[in-house]
C-alpha cells in the first residue's frame, strides 16, 4: 500500500482544528495537528486520536432497518425510502404539513444543522427543532435583543481583561461561535504571558477556573443577580463610559431605576459571591481597558439564563468595550445555514405563540404538544444527527413523547437509545466518510477550510443529503431542490462566499472575508429597533417581556443548599461534560474512554462524609425525576451543597447512567425554551 497523508479539518468541536491523517504502507492509521491550520496551528485536543480506531466502524450501523413485532428487521434502501415516503405522504394527507417535525443536533458540523431542512420547508412544516435552547441560542437571542447582532465575541489577542463567564474553554475548546485563529487552543497561556487578567465566573472549579488569575464562585443559576449588582456598580460609581451611553444607547434613565436597588448586598444574598468581590469585579471590569467577556454554555441551561446574558450586552454596552479592538466585537462570518428555498410559515410553527422571539420551536414545546395531544402537534418526526432521549431534560417523558408519534425516522452513524425508538432507521456516512466545509470568523478575517473523506461510508451508508433528496424526488418535492447530494450541498453553501471547491481542495484553508473593521456602529447604528444598544429592550417589550433584565429564581431548585425540600433532597444537582468526549458520542472508542472510563457524580468532601461516601463508592442519585447508580469522586471542585453529574452517557453502547433522567422539564425559559438541565434538587446515598 502507498503511504498516504490527507489534509483535512476536525468537527467534533467548535475549534476545527487543522488534521494531518496519516496511512502508512501497512494500512495503519495515526492523526497529527496540521501546523499551518489559523485554528489549532498544530494542537491537537484527545478527540481526534479516537479517528484510527473509529474507521475500523466499530458499532456502525450498515443497513436501514425497520421495526417489526420482533425487533429491527434489516431491508433495503429502497424499501427504507418506500416506507419512508409512504408514511410521510400519509401523515401529509391525514393531518396536514404541520404534523412534520425535524430534529436536529448540535450545530458542531454543518451536515448536522443542514440535514433535511430543506425537506421539511418542501412538505411545508415549519417545525424545525434541535438542543438550541439548551446550547448557545438563548445567549444569541439575548445579545440579538440587547445589541442587534447574536455574538459580539471576545476579541482575545488585543484585550486587558478577560472574563470567562459560564463558559470552560479549557475542556469544552469553545472560545467563541465559530471564531478561530493563533491557535486558540493556546490562548490563555499566552494572553497570561502578557500580563492580561483572566477571571472566571463559575460555580464548579472548572479547567479554566484553574488558570485563572480570580475565581468569582457564584451559585448556579445567580447570575443576573451578579450582572445587575455590576451594572449598579457601574452606574453608581459614574464608571461607566459617559459619551459613548450618551451616544449609543437607548434607555440609560430607566435602567438606572431599575438596578437601583440591586446592590451589591442584595446580589450577595442570591450569588453567594460576598459583596466586597462583586464591587471589585464591577470596577475591574469598568476600568480596565478594553476589556472582553467570553460568554458561555454554563448560562443556557437554566430557566433565567436569557435574562443573565441581557446582563452582559447591558455590560458591554456601559463600558464601551463594544465593537472596539480588545473588546466584545462583531466579526465578519462567511457562511449561513442552509435556510429552506420554501420556507413554510414561521408563525404558523408548533407553540409559536409561547415563543415568539425563538429561532425555532424549543424541545419541550414539541414535547408538550405532543403528550397533551394538541390538534397541530407533530405526528412524524426525523431524527437527524442527534440523540434527543439522552440529551433533553427528562428522558421518560421524551421517550413518552417519542412513543405517541405515528412515526419516527432516525438517521444515525451508531445505535443509541434514541435509534431503538425509531420506526425506521437510516444508517448514515459519517463525517470521516463525506466531503464537507467548516466557515471560521475571526478579527483577522472570515475564511474557509475543507473537511475530506477518509474513507468510504462503511456498510450500505449513505450521505445524509442524497437520502434527502431521493426521498424528496419519491414524494414529489424536490422541483425546487438547491442540492441533491453532499457536493452540491457543499456548492450551495459555499458559491455566496464567491470561494469554489477546487479552490478549496487545491488551498484547504481560503480567506473569504477581510479583517474585522472595528466600530461599526459609527456610520450603521446597531441593528436593534431604536437603532442603538437597546438596555431598554424594546423586542422583548413588544412581545410582552421585560425590557429590562430581572433575577427571578432559578426554577428546578430548592430554597439553597441544605435546604431540604420535601421529599427530603438537601443537594442541589448539576451536570458537566469532561474535556475527552463530545456529548453523547465516543464512549465505546478505547483510546477516549479508558483516559475517562465511567461517569461520575463530584460531591463535596464534606457533603461525601456526612453521607458516609468515599472517593471511588457506588452511589445512588435522586432527584424528583428518577434516580440513577454512578461512581462518586469526592472532590473541593465542588461548592458544599452543590453535586455535579458527568452528562453524556446512557447509550446501549455504554451502559451507564445517563444524567437527563433527573432532570425536569416542567419549567422552561419563558423566551427560549431553555429546561434546567443543570439544575435539579437530589439526594445521593452510598449503595450498600
Ligand atoms: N469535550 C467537549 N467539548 C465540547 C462539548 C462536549 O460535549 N465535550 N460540547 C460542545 C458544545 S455543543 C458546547 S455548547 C460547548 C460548551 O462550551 P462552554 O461554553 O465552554 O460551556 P461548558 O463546557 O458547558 O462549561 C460551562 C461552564 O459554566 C459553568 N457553569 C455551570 N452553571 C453555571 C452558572 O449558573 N453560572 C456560571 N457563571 N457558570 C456556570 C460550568 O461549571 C462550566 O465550567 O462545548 C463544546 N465543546
Ligand atoms: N443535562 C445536560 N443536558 C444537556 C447538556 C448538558 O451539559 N447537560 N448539553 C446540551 C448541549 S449544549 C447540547 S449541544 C446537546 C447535545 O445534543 P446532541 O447534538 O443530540 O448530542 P450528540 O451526542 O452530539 O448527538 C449526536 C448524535 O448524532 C450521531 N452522529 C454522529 N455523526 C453523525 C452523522 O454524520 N450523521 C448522523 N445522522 N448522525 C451522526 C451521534 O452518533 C450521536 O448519537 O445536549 C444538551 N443536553
Ligand atoms: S479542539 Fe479537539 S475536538 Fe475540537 S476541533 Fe480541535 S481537535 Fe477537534
Ligand atoms: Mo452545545
Amino acid at each position: 500500500m502507498k503511504e498516504t497523508t490527507i489534509r483535512t479539518i476536525c468537527q467534533y468541536c467548535y475549534t476545527g482544528c487543522g488534521l494531518l491523517i496519516h496511512r502508512n504502507a501497512d494500512g495503519k492509521v495515526s492523526v497529527e495537528g496540521d501546523p499551518d491550520h489559523p485554528a489549532n496551528r498544530g494542537q491537537l485536543c484527545p478527540k481526534p486520536f479516537g479517528i484510527p480506531e473509529m474507521l475500523q466502524g466499530k458499532n456502525r450501523l450498515k443497513h436501514p432497518l425497520k421495526k417489526t413485532n420482533n425487533g429491527f428487521e434489516k431491508i433495503s434502501w429502497d424499501e427504507a425510502l418506500k416506507i419512508a415516503a409512504d408514511r410521510l405522504g400519509e401523515i401529509h394527507s391525514k393531518y396536514g404539513p404541520l404534523s412534520l417535525v425535524r430534529v436536529a443536533g448540535a450545530p458542531v458540523s454543518y451536515h448536522a444543522r443542514d440535514g433535511f431542512r430543506q425537506f421539511t420547508g418542501a412538505y411545508g412544516s415549519p417545525n424545525f427543532a434541535s438542543p438550541a435552547s439548551l446550547c448557545m441560542m438563548p445567549r444569541m437571542t439575548a445579545f440579538n435583543a440587547v445589541l442587534g447582532g447574536t455574538r459580539a465575541e471576545a476579541d482575545f489577542e488585543r484585550t486587558r481583561l478577560l472574563i470567562f463567564w459560564g463558559s470552560n474553554p479549557m475542556a469544552s475548546e469553545r472560545y467563541s461561535a465559530f471564531a478561530s485563529f493563533n491557535g486558540m487552543r493556546r490562548i490563555i497561556p499566552r494572553l497570561k504571558e502578557q500580563g492580561v487578567r483572566i477571571i472566571a465566573i463559575d460555580p464548579f472549579r472548572s479547567e479554566t477556573v484553574q488558570k485563572a488569575d480570580d475565581w468569582v464562585k457564584v451559585n448556579l443559576g445567580s447570575d443576573t443577580a451578579l450582572g445587575l449588582a455590576m451594572i449598579h456598580v457601574i452606574i453608581k460609581e459614574g464608571l461607566y463610559d459617559e459619551a459613548f451611553v450618551a451616544e449609543y444607547t437607548h434607555g440609560f434613565e430607566g435602567l438606572k431605576d431599575h438596578v437601583q436597588s440591586c446592590t451589591p448586598q442584595w446580589a450577595e444574598g442570591i450569588t453567594g459571591v460576598p459583596e466586597k468581590d462583586i464591587e471589585d469585579l464591577a470596577r475591574a471590569y469598568a476600568t480596565t481597558k478594553p476589556a472582553a467577556i467570553c460568554d458561555g454554555n454554563g448560562l443556557d441551561m437554566y430557566t433565567n439564563g436569557v435574562d443573565a446574558v441581557r446582563t452582559l450586552a447591558i455590560l458591554m454596552g456601559l463600558t464601551g468595550n463594544l465593537d472596539i479592538p480588545g473588546g466584545n466585537v462583531f466579526l465578519p462570518f462567511a457562511v449561513q445555514s442552509a435556510l429552506p428555498t420554501k420556507p413554510a410559515p414561521n408563525e404558523k410553527r408548533v407553540w409559536y405563540d409561547t415563543f415568539p422571539l425563538f429561532i425555532e420551536v424549543p424541545m419541550v414545546g414539541i414535547k408538550e404538544a405532543i403528550l397533551r395531544e394538541e390538534e397541530n402537534r407533530p405526528r412524524a418526526m426525523i431524527i437527524q444527527h442527534t440523540n434527543p432521549v439522552l440529551i433533553h431534560a427528562n428522558t421518560q417523558r421524551t421517550r413518552q413523547a417519542l412513543e405517541k408519534l405515528d412515526f419516527v425516522m432516525v438517521n444515525e452513524v451508531v445505535p443509541t437509545v434514541t435509534s431503538e425508538m425509531a420506526d425506521l432507521v437510516l444508517p448514515m456516512a459519517d463525517i470521516l466518510e463525506t466531503s464537507s466545509y467548516l466557515a471560521y470568523s475571526s478579527a483577522e478575517g472570515g475564511y474557509l477550510a475543507l473537511s475530506r473523506p477518509l474513507a468510504n461510508p462503511i456498510g450500505e451508508a449513505r450521505s445524509v443529503f442524497e437520502v434527502e433528496y431521493e426521498l424528496a424526488e419519491r414524494m414529489g418535492l424536490h422541483q425546487d431542490y438547491p442540492f441533491q447530494d453532499t457536493m452540491s450541498w457543499l456548492k450551495f453553501m459555499i458559491a455566496p462566499t464567491g470561494v469554489t471547491f477546487e479552490q478549496l481542495e487545491e488551498e484547504q484553508i481560503v480567506f473569504a472575508v477581510p479583517p474585522v473593521r472595528y466600530q461599526k456602529y459609527l456610520d450603521k447604528g446597531f441593528n436593534t429597533p431604536s437603532g442603538k444598544v437597546d438596555f431598554h429592550c424594546n423586542l422583548f417589550e413588544g412581545k410582552g417581556y421585560d425590557p429590562f433584565p430581572t433575577y427571578e429564581e432559578p426554577a428546578g431548585e430548592p430554597l439553597g443548599p441544605h435546604n431540604t425540600t420535601e421529599k427530603g433532597f438537601s443537594l442541589i444537582g448539576s451536570s458537566r461534560r469532561p474535556g475527552n468526549f463530545i456529548h453523547t458520542r465516543f464512549k465505546f472508542i478505547e483510546t477516549l474512554s479508558k483516559m475517562y472510563p465511567d461517569p461520575l457524580v463530584w460531591i463535596h468532601p464534606q457533603d461525601a462524609d456526612e453521607r458516609g461516601i468515599k472517593d471511588g463508592d457506588e452511589v445512588e442519585v435522586t432527584s424528583d425525576q428518577g434516580k440513577i447508580r454512578i461512581t462518586s469522586k469526592v472532590s473541593d471542585n465542588v461548592k458544599s451543597g452543590h453535586v455535579w453529574v458527568d452528562f453524556g452517557w446512557g447509550n446501549p453502547t455504554d451502559g451507564k447512567a445517563g444524567i437527563n433522567s433527573l432532570t425536569s422539564d416542567a419549567y422552561f425559559n419563558p423566551v427560549s425554551g431553555a429546561t434546567p438541565n443543570r439544575l435539579f434538587p437530589c439526594e445521593v446515598i452510598k449503595i450498600q
